[in-house]
């Protein structure tokens, strides 16, 4: 979908709200490996419909992250449902509908209508009614929207998940897609009860013990070239199993690779059992982080973005960074 040819909020909303006053039945899905937005708008807008007593599903092919089981409503959130048929899907926060997963993907195909609403607007945008804003820097920013057009009360409960999405995708606010709205609506959540500090401790602040170990193992390895433009770090299989750490314990560390002074690019390489390597790609501005990880078949967005190549470690890092180093910028 172009960039001029995004359906007007102000035209989708409404349809949107129709369309839940409408069903009786409902699943909400979001996108595999979930972040605090992809649980914090599925689980806030379920919360924020209690008093329109529909039957709502909420599933999450890779459940709910250790981090995220604070979010009020968790334990509601299912990996999958046996159920037949639903009146009506809402898809959040997933780029594309194949991101909900293969075990979620063919019940959200059953339901007679579907609703995406997502602030990642691509050419795959999806369903019979689409609330997409790419200014909006979370799909809870865009959840917020819906819950106050239909009329419908906020709780510390909503506030709360929708508070963590607002977090999460902005990186505490710190990122370029923060905007007036952004704190507008941050605003309003904590008017509604939403505690920013316990959030934040839970979001920021709750790294396992593996999880710390781990950082320091892959920090240890942090390697620099083309005079500290790029910058990049490796978690090998043996620290893995050594730390016994799992993937999930591996969350945010590329943004500590960035974080480098004077680093245009940050890469993180972390081994996989069966022989593959798993890359996320950070970049400041100068380079299109997209781009290299589409040459590994990968993708994402221009400043983060991830992929995978079937090779041994060290040659893994050497065909990404060769790739980087091909497109950086003579400096100026
Ligand atoms: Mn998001």
């Amino acid at each position: 979908m172009s960039q001029d040819s995004i359906p007007d909020l102000s035209l989708t909303v409404p349809l949107a709200a129709e369309a839940i006053r409408q069903a009786n039945t409902l699943v909400f899905a979001c996108h595999v490996n979930p972040d605090g937005d992809a649980l914090g708008s599925m689980i806030g807008l379920a919360l924020a419909l209690t008093p329109l007593q529909k039957k709502i599903t909420l599933l999450s092919a890779d459940g709910v992250p250790e981090m995220y089981k604070f979010l009020p409503g968790a334990e509601l959130v299912q990996r999958g449902s046996d159920e037949a048929e639903f009146d009506l899907a809402i898809v959040l926060d997933s780029g594309d509908l194949s991101r909900v997963g293969a075990s979620v993907l063919p019940v959200v195909e059953r339901a007679r209508k579907t609703i995406d609403i997502d602030h990642h607007v691509t050419a795959n945008s999806f369903g019979d009614i689409r609330v997409l804003n790419s200014k909006a820097a979370s799909t809870s920013e865009i959840v917020y929207a819906l819950v106050l057009a239909m009329g419908l009360p906020i709780d510390k409960a909503i506030a709360t998940c929708l508070f963590t999405g607002v977090i999460t995708d902005t990186g505490s606010f710190r990122f370029q897609n923060v905007t007036p709205n952004t704190f507008h609506v941050a605003a309003s959540l904590l008017e509604h009860g939403a505690p920013p500090a316990y959030i934040s401790e839970n979001v920021f602040e709750n790294r396992s013990f593996a999880a710390t170990k781990m950082l320091g193992a892959t920090l240890s390895t942090l390697t620099s070239t083309a005079n500290g433009r790029v910058i990049w770090a490796h978690a090998s299989l043996e620290d893995f199993v050594a730390l016994g750490a799992t993937d999930e314990d591996t969350e945010g560390i590329v943004n500590y690779v960035r974080g480098v002074r004077d680093a245009e690019v940050g890469v993180f390489f972390r081994e996989m059992p069966g022989g593959s390597v798993r890359i996320s790609l950070r970049s400041r501005d100068t380079v299109n982080v997209a781009e290299i990880a589409a040459q590994f078949g990968g993708g994402g967005h221009k400043m983060a973005a991830g992929c995978s190549v079937a090779r041994p470690l060290a040659e893994a890092e050497k065909l990404v960074i060769d790739a980087i180093l091909a497109v950086l910028p003579a400096v100026s």
